[in-house]
């Protein structure tokens, strides 16, 4: 989960000589950011080095990216004017660097990791599109789902086009699976889950040309609606650590694999209790239909490298007990 990331000295030694926008689309750099964590910490997959607001920027958008502030989009969405503006990409035009790194990618693992491509969910690039950045409480996307429903499904329909389209082009140019980031799902009640971004993912799954590529569906803050999810069509769900991985895994038992969900703070601390959270984790996924062993959420910067290479080995040791 954000594997190759400002944790790494060797990212940042890269990122200092470039913007992060330049990063994603020089596709020589890309994939040797892509290839750093593979090298430094033998993860088992390999996530192609992009970010979610690579389609909204596609789609029209002015995407920027500041340090201290994180990512801007504008104009934001206020109307159904906002709405029509929007293009639906050509993905071989937009995403030509995306493919090029892709295959870059793939030339140097020759065969020995697999490559995973994503992108965001409609809901979450919406949450994005609409506020103009992350925010706290997400009021302005949040009035216009209660207040203007149907302006916010013509957005989410375009969306859905638009994220399809992005994901069957990395499939065309080597992705091995495909993950689905629903980061903001959490923050939308058991009704308005359903209606805004559940539908919105199956109809992207139900469009997407998968040539037997596993489709991971990443509900951050929605365990709660573990049996709706499990029917998305995704054959992977991947949890935050808010949930109970043994619950979770008689929930989804001869419906879906599971992935997660170790809380990345968990590296903060000593190599002894990453060990225990390990086995733990291990433990409690014990009895699901397959099982990927993951962070609940993204690396955080101020992550020890060293932790991050212990929490792979001791992974990989305790899995084979
Ligand atoms: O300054 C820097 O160098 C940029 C930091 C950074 C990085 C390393 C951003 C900006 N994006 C990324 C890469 C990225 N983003 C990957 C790369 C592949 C890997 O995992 O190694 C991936 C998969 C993403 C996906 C992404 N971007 C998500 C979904 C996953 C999640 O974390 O919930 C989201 C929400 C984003 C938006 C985004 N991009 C960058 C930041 C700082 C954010 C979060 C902004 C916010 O909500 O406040």
């Amino acid at each position: 989960m954000r594997q190759a990331g400002r944790y790494l000295p060797q990212y940042r030694k890269v990122r200092e000589k470039t913007t992060f926008l330049n990063l994603c689309k020089t596709p020589e750099l890309a994939a040797q950011v892509t290839l750093q964590p593979i090298d430094l910490l033998k993860v088992d997959a390999a996530i192609i080095f992009s970010d979610i607001l690579m389609v909204p920027e596609a789609m029209g958008l002015t995407l920027t990216l500041n340090e201290k502030e994180g990512p801007r989009l504008f104009p934001t969405i206020k109307d159904s004017s906002g709405v029509k503006r929007l293009k639906i990409p050509k993905p071989e035009k937009a995403y030509d660097f995306l493919g090029k790194a892709m295959g870059l990618v793939r030339k140097n693992l020759n065969g020995s990791t697999p490559l995973i491509g994503f992108a965001g969910s409609p809901w979450t690039l919406m949450a994005y599109m609409v506020e103009g950045r992350g925010s706290r409480d997400w009021c302005g996307v949040k009035r216009m789902i209660y207040g203007e429903p149907k302006k916010a499904h013509q957005l989410l329909s375009k969306l859905a086009d638009a994220v399809t389209d992005s994901l069957n082009f990395q499939i065309e140019s080597g992705a091995q699976a495909l993950q689905i980031f629903d980061s903001w799902g959490g923050i939308l009640g058991p009704k308005e889950f359903e209606e805004f971004s559940l539908a919105y993912v199956k109809r992207v799954i139900t469009g997407l040309k998968r040539q037997g590529a596993p489709v991971i569906f990443f509900a951050k803050g929605s365990g709660a609606q573990l049996e709706k999810i499990v029917k998305c069509g995704a054959q992977v769900i991947s949890l935050d650590w808010t949930v109970d991985l043994a619950w979770a895994s008689q929930k989804t038992k001869g419906k879906v694999a599971l992935q997660g969900n170790l809380d990345p703070c968990i590296l903060y601390c000593s190599p002894q209790r990453i060990r225990a959270a390990v086995k733990d984790t291990l433990n409690k996924a014990r009895n699901s239909s397959g099982y990927i062993f993951n962070l609940g959420h993204g690396i955080l910067p101020d992550t020890p490298p060293e932790h991050a290479k212990f929490l792979v080995e001791c992974v990989k040791k305790e899995s084979e007990k």
